[in-house]
């Protein structure tokens, strides 16, 4: 069953979400559970547009009221995380053809509080931009943010592409947004999938992790 704050967000009442999510939050309430109500919230959005229930406006005005409640739970993110060193760096990108990017945003939040350097590329990105930036950046992770099929085969040719040039093998690839599937991570050649931005960041955490014991029992 939904909640109150998910029912309201798919129902785009505005000011009953952003009091109910400013509320929860001045009690203490923690603000990945608030987020994970509001994210629901677009996945039900989503289905309603499917079924011809919704239209484009609804679509736009729901991206709307999803950003102002962010704005509301990110300064609170941070209070449950630690501070640290520079843990990696993450280039960040929607593939050309896609302007979807809330999920995107929340990712690089989640990745800046646990002490990620991220890169966003920002959305509709060309794939010879991505790897011109990959060649510059150097970073140790690529993360597409995928919310439309046709960035499919645009995400796999920066794949190829880089694979090509010999530098697939220096970075691990990140993909995820709510229409990607494990079959989507296979087709294009990625080494994670996922549709929570949580488990994205525990995946860099974990093979930032491993490099580093590598690194040691290597005497580097
Ligand atoms: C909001 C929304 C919009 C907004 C976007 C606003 C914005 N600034 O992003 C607007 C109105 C602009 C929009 C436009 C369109 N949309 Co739209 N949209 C949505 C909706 C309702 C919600 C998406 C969303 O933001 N969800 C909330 C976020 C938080 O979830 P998320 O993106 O999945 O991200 C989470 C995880 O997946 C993960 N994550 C995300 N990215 C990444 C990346 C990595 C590396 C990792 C590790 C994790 C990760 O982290 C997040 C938090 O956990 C979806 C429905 C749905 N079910 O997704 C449709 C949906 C994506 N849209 C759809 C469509 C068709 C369109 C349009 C083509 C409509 C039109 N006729 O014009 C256009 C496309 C425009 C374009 N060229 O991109 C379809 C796509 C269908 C398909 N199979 O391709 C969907 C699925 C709706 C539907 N059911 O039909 N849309």
């Amino acid at each position: 069953m939904s909640s109150r704050l998910t029912t309201n967000l798919i129902e785009l009442e505005r000011d009953q979400v952003l009091s109910e999510v400013k509320e929860r939050l001045n009690q203490g309430e923690d603000p990945l559970r608030i987020f994970e109500e509001c994210k629901q919230g677009m996945e039900l959005v989503g289905e309603k547009y499917k079924n011809k229930e919704y239209f484009l406006a609804e679509l736009m005005l729901s991206g709307d009221l999803f950003r102002e409640a962010m704005e509301l739970i990110e300064p609170h993110l941070g209070e449950t995380k630690i501070e640290g060193d520079i843990k990696g760096k993450i280039l960040l990108a929607t593939i050309q053809g896609d302007i979807h990017d809330l999920g995107k945003n929340i990712l690089a939040t989640l990745l800046k509080l646990e002490g990620f350097e991220v890169y966003d590329l920002g959305v509709d990105v060309n794939p010879d931009i991505v790897i011109e930036k990959v060649k510059e950046i150097q970073p140790d992770f690529l993360g597409f943010s995928s919310l439309l099929t046709i960035t499919f085969d645009p995400m796999k040719e920066v794949i190829d592409k880089l694979e090509k040039a010999g530098l697939r093998d220096k970075l691990k690839i990140l993909v995820g947004g709510g229409i990607t599937t494990p079959l989507v991570k296979d087709y294009i050649g990625a080494d994670f999938q996922t549709i929570d931005a949580m488990e994205g960041v525990q995946f860099c955490l974990e093979k930032i992790k491993s490099r580093v014991v590598i690194r040691t029992r290597g005497g580097i």
